[in-house]
């Protein structure tokens, strides 16, 4: 019997996400991936067809050659609201073998003209009814919050529907029960938007919560980011976006019989003040469950009907999707107790207290750290007061688990109960539903310890937008940090949509005039003029995203911003220097050594317009790319001339300096191997050591790398003084911390003032785990990876491997040293082909799968260095053996 092995499409995405509700876009991008076949068999021309729920067909794109494709652009009728569309992908191989799959979307409203619901709150003047205390009963520190509020709406219905939705947002926080039952698993939604410009609304299917007859549809709603402390601006935030939350809903009910009913946000709704007395992002959450049940239901306040600021949520919300068991729970000499999850991370507790009496009162303070007294350590938090509080009402035994607040930490100090056991504790882990996409593991432990914390780092911080960090007062979606840990956020997650919302954002918050920001989502007083290396992530993101998700929609969204930038810079500085209009300058932020101001930005003003060029030739914007290519030679030019000497020596002379100049490509190809010279130089004197801060940091492996000096990339990783990666390790680090000496041994924590404990930043190492240490790498010119360069650069360890799921499908290395032989397996998804470099002694005796390389089906020799065997593979998996016992470690001399 013969077996056809064929490709599969699957992983199929609409907007780069699975099944998505509420799809606002006139033209969303499908995509699929693909696995199987044989080796070298490869996509040849994919057709995808779409039709409507009710089997009109709104497009069929026809027979497409074009092996690159695995996105479409939807270019059919234009999609009606609120409804659920199928498609389907056909993909013909090489062997003219054709594979399928289906997925769907459903739209969302499309438009403001789509909603009726007003936006509906709570008579606040009844909130200031203030309660008698109980005897006895302690002042409770509110921050001056006020209680999160219950509306509810009671409706019948006469038959179980065909299908209801629910399309819901709030100013504030939202959580929605129907029936009883909560709707969704969305946390802390709609999320974190600049709510001047836009509002997020989510969808949800509640078909089988409607039931026939009676039922209530009840929301609670909090202040969030519209109305609570955010970021490090001491005031509430009635100063930022909103004073008090409301919330906007429509229920969507069909019936067998084509009728349809609408429940919406109305002056028809009741509203209570909740037992939660307050909850905010910074200050915690309080749950007073004297007041349950809540009390008076009033008439709902209709405060607006406006819907011209909604827009369907293009991310995955928040999601709490972890649990972690506490590692040790101790009683402290105070009577309270000391929990410790083992794990830095953003999320709350949840608590299960026994024995309490009507009144009593458990208190969950958050921190990163232990002081030298083995307390718990909050000074770093600033004015986070990061507190959880329940107030007991009649049950003695009650779960606690707060819904409105979140917070950074490891420990928890809980007071208030005699008794605590770790069964009675879960540590909730919160993040932005970000599919988990790559995996990375080596042969030394601190090294994978170092790839866990960075991937705990980036959990922690992508919570609605990407954070730079999450436990004090501060949580910013500062555009640097995003922008220097992106390619190793890409490597850990499928980060497509989550950056996708947050570049509107990012463009959102851009000025008329041209300039980013230094955070988006922007907040008033924050929102000054992009610094170099923060205003250029409006850049460099979308052509990141682009090279690694092959989507050119991330380039046609942002070119416009992407040129306004640049021509912001360039027209206030015509010399090409960057030296006005700087914002705040951070430079290169934290770095012990500082590189020169003008250096730094001149350096990222050359790469924004030299990627802007690079987007507009994609887009095949022929004068934009010729306009921008020639400004962004220049430039490189005038960095030349003005910062570099003859002897390459760059001004500052630092390893920042030398860095950003080889990577963005700066240099004259005659200065380079000098400027590689004194960067090798400075990283020897530092110990070998590294001395850059955020903006270097994510460079020092890859260029040393891609310019020889791979060995010195594992020295930087395997020291243990600071500064260094394994050196907060070796103190107990679970994620990356702020600053390269957060704490030392000589002067224990660096000043509460600025001292995070979970920052990315400094962990945009993790790229080169993957595609150094593991040699899983796309070719630069390459985007979607298509074309990959598999290279391990080995230093002294013994085995490593990665896997990655890209938009094309799986790719995987794995590589060990053992025995005097070396093996290296390969996975190349179907239609895209690498460049394999095989560390060897004698490169012309390396095997694939057991026979010589050069007779290997699908794998063709393209040459040899001493000690390495080049080689070209098509799709498939391989494996490769050589022999270098006689040449250890040659590896480390291949350039
Ligand atoms: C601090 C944080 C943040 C950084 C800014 C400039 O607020 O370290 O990560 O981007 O400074």
């Amino acid at each position: 019997m013969v077996v056809i092995v064929v490709l599969e499409p699957y992983g199929l995405r609409c907007g780069h996400r699975v099944e998505p509700l509420g799809v606002d876009e006139p033209a969303p991008a499908l995509s699929w991936r693909l696995s199987g076949g044989r080796r070298g068999v490869a996509p040849a021309a994919h057709r995808v067809r779409v039709r409507a729920q009710d089997g009109t067909h709104v497009w069929d794109s026809g027979l497409v050659t074009d092996p690159a494709a695995v996105t479409v652009t939807y270019g059919g009728t234009p999609l009606r609201p609120r409804t659920r569309y199928h498609w389907h992908v056909e993909v013909t191989d090489t062997d003219g073998e054709v594979a399928e799959a289906e997925s769907w979307f459903e739209t969302g409203m499309l438009g403001p003209s789509g909603w009726t619901a007003s936006w509906i709150t709570h008579d606040r003047s009844a909130l200031t009814v203030v309660d008698a205390p109980e005897e006895g009963e302690l002042a409770l520190a509110d921050h001056g919050l006020e209680p999160a509020i219950r509306l509810r709406r009671p409706f019948t219905t006469a038959s179980a529907p065909t299908r209801a939705r629910l399309y819901v947002t709030a100013r504030g926080l939202y959580e929605m029960e129907l029936g009883g039952v909560r709707v969704g698993d969305a946390e802390l939604a709609p999320g974190w938007t600049d709510y001047r410009d836009r509002i997020d609304y989510q969808v949800y299917d509640v078909t089988t919560l409607v039931r026939p007859g009676e039922n209530v549809l009840a929301a609670t709603i909090a202040d969030g980011w519209w109305s609570g402390f955010v970021g490090f601006d001491p005031r509430r935030s009635g100063a930022h976006y909103g004073t008090f939350p409301q919330l906007l809903a429509e229920l969507h009910i069909e019936h067998a019989d084509g009728t349809t009913e609408v429940i919406a946000t109305d002056d028809g709704w009741q509203t209570a003040r909740s037992p939660v007395r307050y909850a905010d992002l910074l200050m915690g959450e309080c749950h007073d469950l004297r007041r349950e049940p809540p009390g008076d239901w009033l008439p709902a306040q209709v405060i607006d009907a406006d819907h011209s600021l909604l827009t369907a949520s293009v991310t995955e919300p928040v999601r709490a999707l972890q649990e972690l068991a506490p590692r040790s729970v101790t009683r402290q000499a105070d009577g309270k107790h000391l929990v410790d999850f083992g794990q830095n991370f953003a999320g709350r507790v949840r608590l299960t207290a026994r024995g309490l009496t009507r009144g009593a009162r458990v208190v969950i303070r958050h921190g990163e750290a232990l002081d030298s007294g083995g307390l718990l350590y909050t000074d770093n938090l600033r004015t986070a007061a990061a507190t959880d509080v329940l107030i007991a009402g009649e049950d003695a035994d009650v779960i606690f688990e707060p819904r409105f607040t979140y917070h950074g930490f490891r420990y928890a100090e809980v007071s208030g109960l005699a008794e605590l056991e770790a069964a009675d504790l879960t540590g909730v882990v919160l993040h932005s539903d970000t599919p988990w996409a790559g995996d990375f593991a080596c042969s030394d432990p601190d090294v994978e310890r170092l790839y866990r914390a960075i991937g705990w780092g980036q959990r922690g911080n992508f919570v609605s937008v990407p954070t730079d960090c999450p436990q004090r007062d501060e949580r910013l979606g500062w555009l640097a940090d995003a922008q220097v840990f992106l390619p190793t956020a890409c490597l850990n997650a499928d980060v497509a949509a989550f950056f996708r919302g947050w570049l509107r954002e990012v463009r959102g918050a851009q000025a008329p005039d041209g300039a980013f920001t230094n955070v988006a989502p922007r907040l008033a007083g924050v929102a000054d003029e992009g610094a170099p290396g923060w205003g250029d992530a409006g850049v460099l993101v979308p052509w990141h995203l682009y090279r690694v998700y092959g989507d050119e929609g991330f380039l046609a969204d942002n070119l416009g911003a992407m040129c306004a930038w640049v021509d912001f810079v360039h027209r206030h500085n015509p010399d090409l220097v960057w030296s006005r209009r700087v914002g705040p300058h951070f430079a290169d932020w934290l770095a012990p050594t500082p590189t020169p101001r003008d250096v730094v930005a001149t350096a990222y003003f050359a790469r924004s317009t030299e990627l802007t060029a690079r987007a507009a030739e994609v887009l095949g914007r022929s004068e934009e790319a010729e306009r921008y290519g020639t400004l962004a030679a220049h430039i490189r030019k005038t960095f030349t001339e003005r910062f570099v000497g003859a002897d390459g020596r760059i001004e500052g002379d630092t390893q920042t300096a030398y860095l950003l100049a080889l990577a963005f490509d700066l240099l004259p190809a005659a200065l380079i191997p000098r400027a590689v010279e004194r960067l090798v130089e400075l990283v020897e004197q530092a110990g070998p050591g590294v001395t850059t801060g955020f903006l270097g940091v994510g460079l020092i492996a890859p260029v040393l790398d891609a310019h020889g000096h791979a060995d010195l990339a594992h020295a930087l990783l395997r020291r243990t003084d600071p500064p260094s990666w394994l050196y907060p390790l070796r103190h107990g680090a679970t994620t990356i911390w702020e600053r390269w000496d957060g704490y030392s041994d000589e002067r224990g924590f660096q000043a509460a003032a600025m001292n995070s404990f979970n920052h990315y930043a400094l962990g945009s190492i993790g790229e080169w785990l993957y595609e150094g240490v593991a040699g899983l790498a796309q070719a630069p010119g390459s985007a979607g990876y298509r074309e990959l360069v598999i290279r391990p650069r080995l230093g002294e360890l013994t085995w490593a491997r990665a896997t990655y799921e890209s938009v094309r499908g799986t790719v995987a290395t794995a590589w060990t040293r053992e025995d005097g032989g070396f093996a290296l397996e390969v996975t190349v998804p179907p239609g895209a082909t690498a460049t394999v470099h095989i560390p060897a002694a004698d490169p012309a005796a390396v095997r694939e799968g057991g026979v010589p390389a050069a007779e290997a089906a699908g794998v063709r020799i393209l040459g040899s260095e001493p000690g390495t065997l080049r080689c070209h593979v098509t799709s498939g998996d391989y494996r490769f053996t050589a022999d270098y016992r006689r040449t250890a470690d040659l590896n480390e001399e291949d350039t």
